[in-house]
């Protein structure tokens, strides 16, 4: 089975994250995560800091294998999201939707391994200098927030460009993913969309059932002019956005719309007037299946791919 730096740096078996999805990745998917063998990702969001805890109570439940949260730092709880993570001594945290710098003294004093997610080579740069443990770089094949360059021409820029391990995300599926990232230089991948559709996600139904459906062509990215450009399944409010920022309405007025879009998809199960936050990958994603599933697929098409690749390019 492949082995990588990651798996040693971390504690993991396989060098797999689940994405730390907003409303979406709970304790329950995450411990079917990391009890598999991969590492499981708590999707903080903008949710309060009380509702963190109590995912990390059901993780520390279920398995002693490593976990994480991502902490999504737009959020108007983050000081108070960061404070849990000290107090619950969290593995490892992912960050989304800005620079982590100002937290990394804190965490490194638990010995919280700190992995940001970075859209850009800049900010890996910055972030490796700052003491970071790895990077997670994530193309804008990927649902919800994302940068402007794609995982193919980001990936190897962002490996050249720093010394620590480097995380590739964005598009991935499957073990022909896994094989790409690793020859980009990566020494492992987070996947999201695909774990949306796994059992142990609590997700909608009906956001499950919508991107079962999806093509590849059905992800649209609204947000642009506001300077949060996201990626979603196209539906009733991504038709409204797409006109408003049409006719030049104020960003701030966007992003009011925006609010709450999220949850009322992901939760609430409207997949019409919610935001279904999802990557370009969700064409592929053909069922419903258990977390330790979608694992053994991914190391085992690893292998599978890596032998037809020799066999057939080998000396
Ligand atoms: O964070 C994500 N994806 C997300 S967060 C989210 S929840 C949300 N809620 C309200 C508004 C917007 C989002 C849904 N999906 N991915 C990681 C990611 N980080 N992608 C891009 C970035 C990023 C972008 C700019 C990281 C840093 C950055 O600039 C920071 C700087 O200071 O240069």
């Amino acid at each position: 089975m492949i082995k990588t730096k990651l798996c040693d740096l971390i504690g993991i078996e396989y060098p797999v994250f689940q994405g730390g999805m907003a409303w979406t990745a709970t304790g329950e998917l995450a411990a079917a995560v990391s009890e598999a063998g991969g590492l499981g990702i708590i999707g903080a969001g903008q949710a309060p800091a009380d509702w963190l805890r109590q995912e990390i109570h059901k993780i520390k439940k279920v398995t002693n294998k490593p976990y994480g949260v991502n902490v999504m730092l737009m959020s108007p709880f983050v000081e108070d999201v960061m404070q849990v993570i000290v107090e619950e001594r969290v593995p490892v945290i992912t960050t989304g939707a800005g620079n982590p710098g100002k937290y990394i003294p804190m965490l490194k004093e638990v010995g919280t391994k700190i992995i940001p997610v970075v859209a850009s080579v800049a900010l890996a740069r910055r972030l490796e200098k700052a003491g970071v443990d790895a990077l997670i770089a994530e193309g804008m094949e990927s649902g919800g927030h994302i940068g402007e360059i794609s995982t193919l021409p980001l990936v190897p820029q962002v490996v050249d460009a720093v010394s620590i391990p480097v995380i590739a995300a964005g598009g991935i599926y499957d073990g022909r993913g896994m094989v790409a990232a690793l020859a980009l230089g990566a020494e492992g991948v987070q996947m999201g969309t695909r774990f949306m559709c796994a059992e142990e996600c609590t997700i909608s139904s009906k956001v499950k059932e919508m991107i079962l459906k999806a093509k590849d062509r059905d992800t649209v990215v609204t947000g642009r002019s506001t300077g949060h450009p996201v990626r979603c399944l196209g539906n009733k409010l991504t038709r409204e956005f797409e006109q408003l920022e049409k006719e030049g309405t104020d960003p701030e007025v966007l992003e009011k719309m925006g609010a709450g879009k999220l949850r009322l998809a992901m939760v609430e199960g409207d997949t019409q007037n919610g935001s279904v936050m999802s990557g370009q990958i969700a064409g592929a994603v053909q069922k419903i299946e258990p977390a330790a599933t979608i694992i053994q697929d991914v190391m085992q098409g690893s292998e599978r791919e890596l032998a037809r690749l020799s066999q057939r390019f080998g000396r």
